[in-house]
């Protein structure tokens, strides 16, 4: 049977229905699936929060035995592995389902089209690549996570009339209206991360946070790139972090393996790389990496090109970096640490470093949210793969912080995606393909 203009109707509203648990799910993807009879939905269901039970378990489910004979729409393929839940594949094909539309193959080498072959060799239809464009947008950050090995990131900011993004001193400046800040609270809310760098911490003091009612919960964990152990205990970040996690990224020289090893770069370790088995480990610094059970992150570790030293070192004017005692250092991190942060070692001017060690802890998308230096890190990179600019008519004139980029200067590659407006303030985004 061929695609109709009701399967792709179908299938947009299972995409829809996916979005309600994005960032949700862990490291599963929020998946949508509809069981639909005679042009009627029978069944609908999302991926439930934590990433099970499946979709496809729930809405078979609802749908009982009007499942018999019916269309089921998913927006990825249906899995065949037995994990922590049975193959829906298997589910599908006893509810006695017909046919199964699908929009994205899963890249899950547990899967990889195994779930479309069980299909059809129980006789079921199956037609993939539905709405395949909008679907792999659904599952970003789950795709990126699986093929790349790095988190989906979104580099988010909010420009004056004059193209600033604040002003040197003064800590958080108002530039976009409430309306925006409601639609930014909301991209907080579906992204499993957020980081910005230790200069943008000390200055505006952010709670980077989830605060609109209903969806405190949702907050993503708060990743400092934060070198030298700066980020004052008074901070709001300190201060919550055993309500919300926050992970400082400090550098590896701060690291307790590295002063334990009478001046050995921590690459020199036998066996531990300059990321793998630090940014996992368990809260204990002082306990010794282990040289087995590295995470996948070594290999990246080890490969990372030193030329990408960072445009970040001196955003703290005055620090010298790695200028501190290990003493002084070990107190700062013992602090930290007692007030409930994990502090991490790891280069935090390598985003191609950070990034795969945070997709291995789980995380399959990271908003980097400020400041400037940070914003040229990942760009410079090659890192953003979505960027979403706010343009406010506020003008902030004198001792303006010049914004990384405008609408006249996005990076090659990305592509205009859309334009909304939020109050007085306009959003346009820019994607790369996935
Ligand atoms: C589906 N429907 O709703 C989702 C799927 O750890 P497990 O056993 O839950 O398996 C995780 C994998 O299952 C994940 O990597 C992806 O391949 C698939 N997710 N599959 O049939 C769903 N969320
Ligand atoms: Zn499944």
């Amino acid at each position: 049977m061929s695609i109709t203009p009701h399967d792709e109707r179908f299938m947009a509203a299972a995409i829809r229905l996916s979005r309600w648990h994005l960032g949700r799910t862990a490291t599963n993807p929020s998946v949508g699936c509809l069981i639909v009879r005679d042009g009627v939905i029978v069944g609908r269901a999302v991926t439930a929060l934590s990433g099970r039970p499946h979709a496809e378990t729930q809405a078979l489910a609802e749908a009982g035995v009007l499942a018999r004979g019916a269309t089921a729409y998913v927006t990825l393929e249906p899995c065949s592995h037995h994990g922590k839940t049975p193959p829906c594949s298997e589910a599908l094909i006893a509810y006695g389902v017909a046919r199964v539309v699908i929009s994205v193959t899963d890249p899950d080498p547990r899967v990889s089209g195994r779930g479309i072959a069980m299909l059809r060799e129980a006789g079921i239809e199956v037609d993939a690549g539905v709405l395949e464009a909008e679907g792999r947008h659904s599952l970003a950050a789950y795709l990126t996570r699986q093929t790349k090995n790095r988190p989906y990131v979104t580099l988010k900011l909010a420009v004056s009339a004059d193209g600033m993004i604040g002003r040197k001193g003064e800590g958080q400046v108002a530039i976009t209206g409430p309306e925006a800040r409601a639609q930014v609270q909301a991209l907080r809310a579906e992204t499993d991360a957020i980081l910005v760098g230790i200069g943008t911490a000390i200055a505006d003091d952010p709670l980077l946070t989830v605060r609109t009612p209903g969806l405190e919960s949702q907050s993503p964990i708060r990743i400092v790139l934060d070198p030298s152990l700066a980020l004052p205990l008074t901070s709001k970040l300190v201060a919550t972090a055993r309500e919300v996690s926050v992970i400082v990224v400090a550098s590896e020289e701060m690291s307790p393996l590295s002063s334990d090893a009478e001046g050995l770069p921590p690459s020199a370790l036998p066996g531990i790389s300059p990321t793998g088995g630090e940014i996992g480990k368990e809260r204990d610094p002082n306990s010794p990496a282990p040289d087995s059970n590295l995470s996948p992150s070594v290999n990246v570790a080890q490969g990372a090109r030193p030329d990408l030293i960072s445009p970040l070192v001196g955003e703290m004017p005055g620090r010298a970096e790695g200028g501190a005692s290990t003493a002084d250092m070990d107190s700062r991190r013992a602090a930290l640490e007692a007030a409930g942060v994990e502090v991490v070692h790891c280069n935090p001017y390598h985003p191609e470093v950070l990034l795969p060690a945070l997709a291995t802890r789980g995380i399959s998308s990271l908003l980097v949210e400020g400041g400037a230096k940070t914003a040229r890190l990942f760009l410079e990179a090659g890192l953003v793969d979505r960027i979403q600019l706010y343009q406010a008519p506020v003008v902030i004139g004198g001792g303006g912080i010049e914004s990384p980029l405008d609408a006249t200067d996005i990076p090659s590659g990305f592509a205009h995606t859309g334009t909304l407006m939020f109050g007085e303030d306009r959003l346009d985004e820019y994607e790369r393909g996935l």
